[in-house]
Formats: C-alpha cells, sequence, structure tokens
C-alpha cells in the first residue's frame, strides 16, 4: 500500500526532542526523512541517559525511527554545497535549532528560498518574537512559560510541571501539522513558506482552557475548582486545580483497593450529570438522588470534595480495575491511573501498534511508541532509527547523484570528518 506523504522529501535538521517527534511523524506517514547530524557525535541524544553501553539511547531511538542518517560538517566549505545541492532536492527542511544558527551556517530563509522557491521551512523555537526571542528553551521552560506548571499542581504546594512532554513533543505536533498545511497550500501556489511554532505557543494552546478560566474569574468564583466548595478565596489568577477536571463534568482521582502499598491503585471518576442516579445506586447513596442537596449539578458544587470522599469511600473496596467493570456498562466515565508498566504489558495496545517492539543491530529488541494516528489508506510500520551516517554514502549517490570521484572529493574535503568539540562547547 502507498503512504500518504510518498515522494515527499523532508531534510531534517532537528535534534533533541520537540523537531525529532515532528519529522518522525512525517516518516511514519511515508516521507522520505534526511537526518543531517553532526559528524562523530550526532544528536546529541544518541548519547544521553543511555541505558546500554555504545548503543544508541532510547532517549534517541524512540524518537527517530523510520528516518535516514547522513552526516555532514555543515560548516565546512564542501559541506556547505552538500547542503545546497540537499536544500535543492527536498520539499521541506525543518529545523529547531538555538535562535541565529541557521543564519550563521549561512542558510537565512531568503538564501534557502533563493535556492529552492518550492522549499518549506519549518522550524521551532522556544519563543515567538518578543522579549525572550533568543532564548535557548527546553521542555520545561516552556511549560512554566506557556502557562501549564502555573495552574498544575495542588493550591498549597508549589506550580508543577507534568510528565507530558507537551513543550516538545506537543510543538513538533503542531509543526507537523504547519508543515502537511503547507505542502497542501504548495499544490494550489507552486511555491514554499515558512512555519514557525514557538514552545510557549503550543503549550499556551493546550492549556487554552485555563485562559478560558481566567476570563471567567472576573464574573465570579471558578465553582468546579475544589477552593470554591471550600470556601477559600480566589485571587487575581487561575489556581492550581489539583485533579478537578478541566470541563463542565466534575471530576477527581480516587484511591482504589491495593493503594496503601500500589501507588497507582487510583482511577479517576467523573459525576457526569446524566449518570448522577446510577452513581448514587452504585455507592448506596440512592437517597442522593432526590435529595435536593444533591439532586442537581448546581447543588453539589459547594460541595464536590465530600462527594467525592464519599464515592471513594465505595472506590476503595475495589481495584481500579473492578471499578472500570462496574462502571463501563451503567456509562460513568471513570479512567485507571495507568503505570507505565501496565501500559508496556497491555496486549490492546501492542495490537493497535500503538505500542510496538523494534529490534535494533545494537541493543537489540526495544519498547517504543507507535504512530498514534492512523490512517486506513496509510498503515505505519515502524522502522528502527539509523545509526550515526548510516546512509551517509546512499543519500550522496542516491539523493545527489554523486560518482565515485566526486563521493572521494567530498570526503578528502573533511566534510565527513568529526567536528573536533571547541573549548567554548
Ligand atoms: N555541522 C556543523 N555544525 C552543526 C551541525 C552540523 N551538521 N549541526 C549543528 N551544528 C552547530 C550549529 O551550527 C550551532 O553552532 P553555532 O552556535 O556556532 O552557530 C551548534 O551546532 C549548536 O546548535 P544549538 O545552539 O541549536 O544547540 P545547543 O545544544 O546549544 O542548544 C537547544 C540546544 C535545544 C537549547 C537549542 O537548539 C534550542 O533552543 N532550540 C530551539 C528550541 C527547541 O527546540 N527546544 C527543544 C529541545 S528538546 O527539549
Amino acid at each position: 500500500m502507498s503512504k500518504a506523504l510518498e515522494g515527499v522529501r523532508v531534510l531534517d535538521f532537528t535534534h533533541v526532542q520537540s523537531g525529532p517527534t515532528c519529522t518522525q511523524l512525517l516518516a511514519w506517514f511515508g516521507a522520505d526523512v534526511i537526518k543531517v547530524e553532526r559528524p562523530g557525535t550526532g544528536d546529541v541524544t544518541r548519547g544521553q541517559l543511555r541505558d546500554v553501553p555504545n548503543a544508541d539511547s532510547l532517549y534517541f531511538t524512540m524518537l527517530n525511527h523510520n528516518k535516514r542518517s547522513i552526516t555532514l560538517d555543515t560548516k565546512n566549505p564542501k559541506g556547505k554545497q552538500v547542503l545546497e545541492a540537499l536544500i535543492k532536492t527536498c520539499d521541506v527542511l525543518v529545523e529547531n535549532f538555538a535562535p541565529g544558527v541557521l543564519d550563521r551556517m549561512g542558510f537565512s530563509w531568503e538564501r534557502i528560498e533563493a535556492l529552492n522557491p518550492r522549499m518549506i521551512v519549518a522550524s521551532i523555537k522556544g519563543f515567538g518574537p518578543g522579549p525572550y526571542e533568543d532564548c535557548k528553551v527546553y521542555e520545561n521552560v516552556a511549560q512554566c512559560a506557556g502557562g501549564s506548571a502555573s495552574t498544575t499542581g495542588f493550591r498549597d504546594g508549589p506550580p508543577l510541571v507534568t510528565g507530558a512532554q507537551i513543550g516538545d513533543s506537543g510543538t513538533g505536533l503542531h509543526l507537523a501539522l504547519g508543515i502537511v498545511t503547507a505542502l497542501y497550500q504548495r499544490t494550489a501556489t507552486g511555491r514554499g513558506q515558512r512555519v514557525d511554532v514557538a514552545m510557549q505557543d503550543s503549550v499556551l494552546n493546550l492549556c487554552r482552557v485555563k485562559l478560558r478560566d481566567q476570563q471567567r474569574l472576573a464574573h465570579g468564583p471558578l465553582k468546579e475548582y475544589p477552593q470554591y466548595g471550600e470556601s477559600l478565596p480566589f485571587g487575581e489568577a487561575v489556581p492550581r486545580a489539583g485533579n478537578a477536571s478541566g470541563g463542565g463534568q466534575p471530576g477527581w482521582i480516587l484511591k482504589c483497593k491495593g493503594w496503601e502499598t500500589d501507588p497507582n491503585a487510583y482511577i479517576y471518576f467523573i459525576t457526569q450529570a446524566p449518570a448522577w442516579d446510577k452513581i448514587c445506586n452504585l455507592i448506596g447513596k440512592p437517597d442522593w438522588i432526590t435529595d435536593p442537596d444533591y439532586a442537581k449539578p448546581e447543588a453539589r458544587l459547594n460541595k464536590l470534595s465530600a462527594i467525592f470522599d464519599t464515592i471513594e469511600e465505595w472506590t476503595k473496596t475495589k481495584t481500579k480495575f473492578e471499578v472500570m467493570a462496574l462502571c463501563n456498562p451503567l456509562d460513568i466515565p471513570c479512567g485507571p491511573i495507568l503505570s507505565m508498566k501496565e501500559i508496556a504489558e497491555d496486549q490492546s495496545l501492542r495490537a493497535t501498534g500503538t505500542v510496538v517492539e523494534v529490534d535494533h543491530p545494537v541493543r537489540g529488541p526495544y519498547l517504543t511508541v507507535g504512530n498514534p494516528i492512523k490512517l486506513s489508506a496509510s498503515p505505519t510500520e515502524v522502522v528502527r532509527s539509523p545509526l550515526l551516517g548510516e546512509h551517509t554514502d546512499e543519500i550522496l549517490k542516491q539523493v545527489l547523484g554523486l560518482g565515485a570521484e566526486e563521493l572521494a572529493e567530498v570526503r578528502a574535503s573533511g566534510a565527513l570528518e568529526p567536528i573536533v568539540k571547541q573549548a567554548a562547547e
């Protein structure tokens, strides 16, 4: 079966996490992704958080499937010529260098556009234009600056970052959508364009409901936040909401059987209004169905904590899976707190290709997250990440059509030689 992005060639200048998540998605959809890496070291994550000596780390392998790797010193004059040739033959250039790096390399947007007017240049930076535009940024910086940290955690605790990589992988997802949209527009205009995504903006986009709540604050307390029920005043900014639901249906994380020893024996329980009668019957509180203090959602808002405490007395008598089994047939929305161990062993996630076992010539088999986006006419086959420079010759010959003599010239130029680290680096 053909792939959705077959025929699209991507010059992948990404590193660490944010950019690589984007180009991995494009590769999964069938694009030919050529990852350009520094000779000698490559993407810094190859050697970070290593678990197997001398093998590419899981950090790298899990973000760089289905790509080809070419090593090239793009500061070497011959290396620049090779890069120019690659720019002329590719459809998309993706990069998440620090601000100004691509320009310093000699490849400004104007230059790239002159070399290839059809080229789409997609960039991730930490911040958009403004006071922080020159800053280097990692995941948690974006979570903090994008409004996530100030709204995550418990009211009486400090701001919290979340384990979900919304700054990096979240931005990569946004960029991928920008790229395919630009490719679509190119079919009509014949021209490329720039696609810029700032990590702060992506995080804020994912925190949209919190900006909603910031504005609701001007009209009164946020009644679905726990502090409303506790009669505590709201300040000027959206507070941390603990485990409260971000929507109109109150929810909370409740203990289940075994919570004393199992840190994940919990369930997220939502008291969706249409399921209220069933919840009351299930937990042995049928009187709440007609009691005016409990019957209507509005009446319950000032006592949500006490209501969840009561439901918890019931969930504590069951495992999280037993709660699921009892609630699901009654259409009571709830979700078990699954550990990464449980997810890794989940056979249904394996069956759908969301969790995949991949073999690697150096490290052996490992688990990864497959493509979460399933296209019926473009199925994803997860292929292991490339070794550093594994496809250098292949790309120079096949993509650029270099003959033996030209190949020898590139080699002699030193453009493929390991870059010696500068003292300042
Ligand atoms: N050949 C020669 N030089 C190369 C090269 C190649 N193939 N690939 C990269 N380089 C050079 C660059 O030209 C740059 O050199 P100069 O600074 O002299 O111009 C240098 O490598 C380092 O690039 P960098 O500044 O992007 O890398 P860093 O490790 O210092 O910073 C990061 C990393 C992530 C903080 C920064 O790239 C960044 O802010 N990126 C944008 C935001 C982002 O994506 N952050 C998320 C990262 S995932 O958590």
